[in-house]
């Protein structure tokens, strides 16, 4: 491997690949990627991407192998309390939080269980994947009860009569409906993030690191702006500032031929939603147009 490029890992297969890669993408990353290849060559930046396992990647970031990875806050903290349950303290470290790979760790019951709060989970087994974040979930609360380690098909665990509960990752909750579970505690919010290796990279890899937080940040932050423009009589300037959502600095123009009225364009960093428009209406202002924004360099 070439130490002079920076070594990025991505999930191989599965939730995270498409969006992490369509983010790179975004990032003005080029890369060539054969089927089932393990590594990926940035043609246009010295970065390459390692595809592995989601689970790994914690690890190959902290023991050097890779400079960066992308992965669910879930897997780290999983990761972060099995390091520290062997006395180890994790050396990865988060960077950015980013906008995909949205889920939660949830306790979910059987339908027609009753439950009156974690207290109801005394004695029970509850089967997981993360029993790292459930016991310590379970100690915090002071309740007692027993973990059923799993490594995967949780949801039909209490049917099978593994366990009485289970405690596994929710996005819709359609697969919880599907097995008629009903999720009762969230002991987790979770997204994708950024990590990082603690180790110090030479000047010219931690430009690049720069650089592409940067753009990750700019990405981002576009992916929810909206440029927003309209006219507006110059007396409900104020109520229309105040309307627009997530904006700093509107630009005021003059409209040539219309002394009282100006044209307002701003950059709005939060969705503009119908009721947004038709409140900025009612408050004078007309030709509203709202425009998704390409690019943004803070
Ligand atoms: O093979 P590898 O180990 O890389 O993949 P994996 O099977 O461990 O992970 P994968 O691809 O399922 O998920 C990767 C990451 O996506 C997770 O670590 C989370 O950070 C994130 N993520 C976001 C999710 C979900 N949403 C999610 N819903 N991971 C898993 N699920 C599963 C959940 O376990 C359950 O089986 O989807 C099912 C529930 O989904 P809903 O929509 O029916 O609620
Ligand atoms: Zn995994």
């Amino acid at each position: 491997m070439d130490d002079a490029r920076l070594k990025l890992a991505v999930q191989k297969s599965g939730r995270l690949t498409d969006p992490s890669l369509d983010l790179l993408l975004r990032c003005g990353l080029k890369i060539s990627r054969g089927k089932d290849q393990l590594m990926a060559y940035g043609e246009n930046m010295p970065l390459d991407v390692l595809f592995v396992r989601d689970d790994d990647i914690p690890d190959l970031v902290q023991e050097d192998v890779c400079d960066l990875g992308l992965v669910g806050l879930n897997v780290l903290e999983e990761k972060r309390l099995e390091l520290a349950a062997t006395g180890a303290k994790a050396r990865f470290q988060q960077i950015r939080t980013l906008d995909f790979g949205r889920c939660r760790l949830s306790i979910a019951v059987p339908e027609g269980v009753s439950y009156e709060g974690p207290s109801s989970l005394r004695g029970k087994r509850i089967a997981t994947t993360y029993p790292f974040m459930l016991a310590r979930y379970l100690r915090e609360r002071d309740v007692q009860a027993e973990i059923v380690t799993l490594s995967g098909a949780v949801e039909i665990a209490p049917r099978l009569g593994r366990a009485d509960l289970i405690c596994d990752l929710v996005s819709t909750g359609s697969t919880l409906q599907a097995n008629h579970l009903r999720e009762v505690e969230t002991v987790l919010e979770s997204y994708a993030t950024v990590i990082r290796t603690p180790l110090e990279l030479p000047p010219e890899k931690n430009e690049w690191v720069e650089r592409l937080l940067m753009r990750i940040d700019g990405v981002q932050q576009v992916r929810e702006s909206k440029y927003i423009m309209l006219h507006a009589p110059r007396s409900a300037l104020a109520e229309i500032r105040r309307l627009l959502p997530g904006s700093e600095s509107p630009t005021i123009i003059p409209l040539e031929g219309f002394p009282d009225k100006v044209a307002v364009h701003a950059v709005c960093r939060e969705n503009v939603f119908w009721e947004t428009l038709e409140s900025l209406k009612k408050a004078g202002a007309s030709s509203l147009l709202v425009l998704p924004v390409e690019k943004m360099l803070a």
